[in-house]
């Protein structure tokens, strides 16, 4: 029984990295940085503004697109970078609670990264019903509506993939959320710019991701349904206390 249960034991610990089961914690030593640019290549298209369905006193008749930001030096906004089967490395900030807003009837932050298990919490800051639905790799996570301003919804979220999120009020309303089970992620700035630190010095996979700005047809409730999520992806290697420069190309 005793040699089972140390067979056991031991293939654990062999198998769970190979597979990418686990993330460890441990002190990083001499770490780097990776700074991601995102740039959109030629002229971006103009997106065509989305109708807003109900509220329109509150909301307007209608919002521009968060769907593709594109800075004036073609810098994307809101793509997320991250290492891609990392097993080790820094700290997880597991007490962290990440914040999303409703408001103005948009979510904001548009686009946002957080690790399996910690909090979201969702603040509806208008004086009308919004509803906060979230939908990880197509399994619903979280439904609850919102009818009071200042009311806040929190939940943990267990699942790892992308969150799609909704508004069931207002089919203008969309964000989306990527979810680790490691740290190392990050959304661009309105430069197009993410920073990753403190990462274990060798050479990685690193990902972007970003939703796609195609539309591809409207769903029963009037919701615009868009393309496959744009994902890109180079191999690279941190240097000890260096920084890796990366770039990437939308177009
Ligand atoms: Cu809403």
């Amino acid at each position: 029984m005793k040699k089972i249960m140390l067979l056991l034991f031991v293939s654990c610990f062999v198998l769970s990295p190979a597979l990418g089961i686990a993330y460890d914690e441990m002190e990083v030593k001499n770490g780097g940085q990776i700074m991601g640019h995102v740039k959109f290549t030629g002229n971006p298209p103009k997106l065509a503004s989305l109708k807003v369905n109900k509220n329109e006193d509150f909301c307007g008749k209608e919002k521009s697109s968060e769907a593709l930001v594109v800075g004036k030096d073609g810098g994307v906004r809101f793509a997320i970078g991250y290492l891609e089967n990392i097993e080790k490395g820094k700290t997880i900030e597991r007490k962290k609670q990440t914040d999303l807003n409703q408001e103005k009837c948009l979510f904001a932050p548009h686009v946002f990264t957080l690790v399996k298990g910690t909090e979201l919490a969702v603040l509806n800051s208008d004086p009308i019903l919004h509803n906060i639905n979230v939908n990880v790799d197509g399994i619903q996570t979280l439904n609850k509506g919102q009818p009071k301003q200042n009311q806040v919804v929190v939940a943990k979220i267990r699942r790892m993939g992308q969150a799609d999120i909704t508004c069931d009020s207002h089919t203008h309303m969309r964000g989306y959320a990527m979810i680790f089970d490691h740290p190392y992620h990050a959304v661009t700035d309105e430069t197009g710019t993410f920073v990753i630190d403190n990462i274990p010095p060798g050479k990685y996979t690193l990902k972007v991701w970003h939703e796609s700005w195609k539309v591809t047809g409207i769903d029963d409730d009037g919701r615009a349904l868009y393309d496959k999520p744009v994902l890109l992806s180079k191999e690279i290697e941190v240097p000890a206390k260096g920084i890796a420069h990366v770039n990437f190309e939308l177009k």
